[in-house]
């Protein structure tokens, strides 16, 4: 993990257009990341191109503003909201003189303070390694003090091989404890639950409402806040849905455009919740400029881990700052496809709690009407009573 210092990182951001049309949207995404990840944003560099430059992605006059901005600023890091190749990088520090990073460390450096759970630091160790994997002709600098370690080196091996060796290994232990608990997890769960209570997971893009949408759902306490990434480890909770009984509802981490795909990866377990929920309650930012972009960015998502097939409503949170009021809205079939609602205010929550029981409904009706599901270990007994 990187340093930091007691007030926060020094950081210039540097936002470049290549003709997108959401730009100012982006830089205000990457200085709330930047925030999210405790630095304090000192300056933002912007410019245009038609393509990133091979050596330094900004091109030589761009970098030189950044570096002007660095010695004014005396900033710490300088964060692009692009990715960039390892040899950029290097280029980059080498010419403002000063730690660069992209998008792709930055949102790693957040998952690796958020992570909590063994399952969460596991996953988020094993996505930094493999994104360093790429970027060890840079050196591995904290490793340094192991130069020359006895029983560390094999005969005429450098530095960088010592590394790659040490890191290739790390790799592989970090892979067997995440199969092995994915493993366990997997006879638990499956044997368990499956056709038994429905399982609904809400998704969404970061900073949605998710987790205020479970506590409001659930009276509990998932951590919610003005912050990206403020989930990181999936929670899930029993819901008593009137005559339909229980449902398991997860709070789970949320997507953002250009997720790192080692995180993806990573993140398997996690989201496993996810791809093999009944439902998927997406829930949606509806006065966020971008929405439409931003459900697009978590539909890919959804489909690299497998559960674009899976049922989903979606549901428009925050309607407060609209001026619309809650609706249901259902397809030609008559099935519930989306639910407007404020989480906070708790407007329209009857509505989406109608709407799950129906779907709980349908899946005990549907699915094999078995004994009631023994759903005692799911994490925390806590139960609401909705009354319908
Ligand atoms: N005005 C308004 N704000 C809301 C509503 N729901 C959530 N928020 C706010 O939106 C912010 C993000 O809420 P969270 O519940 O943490 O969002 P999340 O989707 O869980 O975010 P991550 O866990 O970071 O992916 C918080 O500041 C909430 O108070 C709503 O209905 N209306
Ligand atoms: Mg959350």
């Amino acid at each position: 993990m990187l340093e930091r210092h007691p007030g926060g990182e020094r950081a210039v951001i540097v936002q470049l257009d290549f003709g997108e049309s959401s730009i100012a949207d982006r830089r205000e995404e990457v200085c709330l990341l930047a925030g999210s990840a405790g630095a304090s944003v000192c300056a933002t560099i912007e410019g245009k191109r038609k393509f990133p430059d091979s050596a330094t992605y900004a091109g030589k006059g761009k970098v030189q503003e950044i570096a002007e901005a660095v010695v004014l600023h005396q900033a710490d890091v300088v964060i692009f909201n692009h990715a960039l190749s390892p040899a950029q990088e290097r280029n980059l520090e080498q010419a403002v003189q000063c730690r660069v990073i992209d998008r792709t460390s930055l949102i790693l450096d957040i998952f690796a303070q958020r992570a909590q759970s063994s399952d969460g630091k596991l996953q988020v160790e094993l996505a930094q390694l493999d994104h360093l994997a790429t970027r060890l002709v840079r050196g591995w600098t904290h490793l340094e003090r192991q130069k020359g370690g006895i029983g560390l080196r094999g005969p005429g091996e450098t530095q960088l091989e010592t590394d790659r060796r040490l890191l290739g290994k790390r790799v592989k232990l970090l892979r067997e404890r995440l199969r092995k608990l994915e493993r366990q997890r997997g006879v638990q769960g499956r044997s368990r639950l499956r056709n038994e209570v429905l399982r609904v997971s809400l998704v969404g893009y970061t900073n949605a409402g998710k987790s205020t949408l479970f506590n409001a759902l659930t009276h509990a306490d998932s951590y919610a806040a003005d912050q990206l990434f403020a989930t990181l480890d999936t929670t899930s909770r029993k819901l008593w849905v009137g005559e339909a009984g229980h449902i398991v509802i997860s709070d789970t981490v949320g997507f953002i455009r250009d997720l790192p795909h080692e995180l993806v990866a990573a993140f398997h377990a996690t989201l496993e919740a996810t791809s093999q929920a009944d439902l998927l309650l997406h829930v949606v930012d509806s006065v966020s400029p971008i929405r439409e972009e931003q459900m697009q960015e978590v539909e890919k998502v959804l489909a690299e881990i497998g559960a674009s097939e899976v049922r989903q409503i979606v549901v428009l949170n925050k309607l407060d700052l609209g001026e619309l009021s809650p609706a249901v809205e259902r397809d030609e079939y008559g099935n519930i496809v989306r639910i407007r609602l404020s989480a906070r205010r708790g407007d329209g929550l009857e509505l989406l709690r109608q709407a799950l029981a129906e779907v709980a409904q349908e899946k005990s009706h549907y699915g094999n009407q078995q004994k009631v599901a023994d759903i005692s270990h799911i994490t925390g007994s806590m139960e609401s009573f909705i009354p319908l």
